[in-house]
């Protein structure tokens, strides 16, 4: 189990990344406008900073990692001034986690910016894209894993709805992380566990998940799922959609990310969040090497992702 544990770690971290360079340069195209000038989107495209390349959803996720090795535990303080020294706009943020930065910049408590953000915080996806070192390093303990994501996403993402759907995408890797993808998965189980962990107040969310249901049962067109629940930036719909999109393919880290990619809309990270769920099931021998091959490996890029899983899987090994 351990070198399979391992992989796992390494799936969840890389299938971030794989997922956000990925869907990086369709972000914000319809799922028609996708199929009809690019069929599915199977290989790394140039866009913005160059083929297989990442944006802010690899980059705050980095920032998670680090700051969980460094601290041995999730740290508010800590992770909100990595955030702050990792920042680089050129990876392309959300405008109010943008401002949730450069309040923590100006001084503003770590705990007092998230509901300064938008009417009671925001409930963009924001929190959920970068979840995925939680996911993993928390994998055995739901009610540890819920309070670690509250608090990573306090920091940007105080609105309810948004540190609950961080804490389901987590969960959702953890349960991942705890499957043998060698046995069947019983996607509607599955599903039903998530629907169980998910706090009742957030009704949006809930709603969502139920589609899911009929979904994985009905199998409709792209069409449909997005007419009917959305692709869009919202937390508690792309969450959603990228656990739909593991769960419709779950036999394939491949065909997963390129579902995810093929709905449309917030395409990185749907994208992300899919391959996060997806590498932490199948682990990274299953993600294709012509998609690692194609990953930028500066300095903080393909290698350095990699040591930051090994290093979570070694500090989680001598606790557990
Ligand atoms: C550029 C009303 C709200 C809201 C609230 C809406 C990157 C706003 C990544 C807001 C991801 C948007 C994405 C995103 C991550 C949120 N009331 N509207 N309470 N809360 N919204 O700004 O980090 O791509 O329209 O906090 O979550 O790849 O602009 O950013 O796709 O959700 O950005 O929320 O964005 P933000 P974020
Ligand atoms: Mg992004
Ligand atoms: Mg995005």
């Amino acid at each position: 189990m351990s070198e399979k544990l391992k992989q796992k770690f390494q799936g969840a971290l890389l299938g971030t990344f794989v997922g956000d360079a990925l869907g990086m340069p369709v972000e914000g195209w319809s799922p028609g406008a996708i199929s009809e000038r690019l069929g599915d989107v199977r290989d790394m495209l140039d866009a913005r900073l160059g083929k297989g390349t990442y944006t802010d959803d690899t980059q705050m996720m980095i920032g998670i990692a680090e700051s969980l090795i460094e601290c041995g535990d999730l740290n508010g303080e800590h992770l909100a001034l990595r955030f702050l020294d990792n920042f680089d706009p050129s990876r392309g943020y959300g405008g109010g986690t943008v401002q949730a930065l450069s309040l923590i910049e100006q001084g503003v408590p770590w705990d007092a910016v998230g509901k300064q953000i938008f009417q009671g915080g925001s409930f963009g996806n924001g929190s959920s894209m970068r979840i995925a070192p939680v996911g993993v390093f928390y994998y055995d303990d739901p009610y540890v894993l819920r309070e670690k994501a509250y608090l990573s996403s306090q920091i940007t993402h105080a609105h309810p709805l948004g540190k609950e759907s961080a804490a389901l995408q987590a969960f959702a890797i953890a349960r991942a992380t705890l499957a043998n993808p060698t046995e069947e998965l019983d996607v509607h189980a599955f599903l039903g566990d998530l629907i169980a962990f998910v706090e009742p107040e957030a009704e949006e969310l809930i709603r969502n998940l139920y589609k899911l249901e009929s979904f994985l049962i009905d199998t409709p067109t792209i069409d449909h799922v997005v007419s009917s629940m959305g692709n869009d930036v919202r937390s508690y719909v792309s969450v959603p959609a990228a656990i739909y999109a593991f769960l419709n393919k779950h036999h394939s880290f491949e065909e997963a990310v390129v579902f995810g990619v093929s709905l449309g809309g917030d395409t990185d990270t749907i994208g992300a969040m899919t391959g996060a769920i997806a590498g932490a099931y199948h682990g990274i021998d299953r993600v294709p090497s012509r998609w690692l091959t194609d990953l930028e490996n500066g300095a903080k890029g393909k290698d350095y992702v990699s040591d930051l899983a090994s290093q979570l899987y070694e500090i989680k090994v001598t606790t557990l």
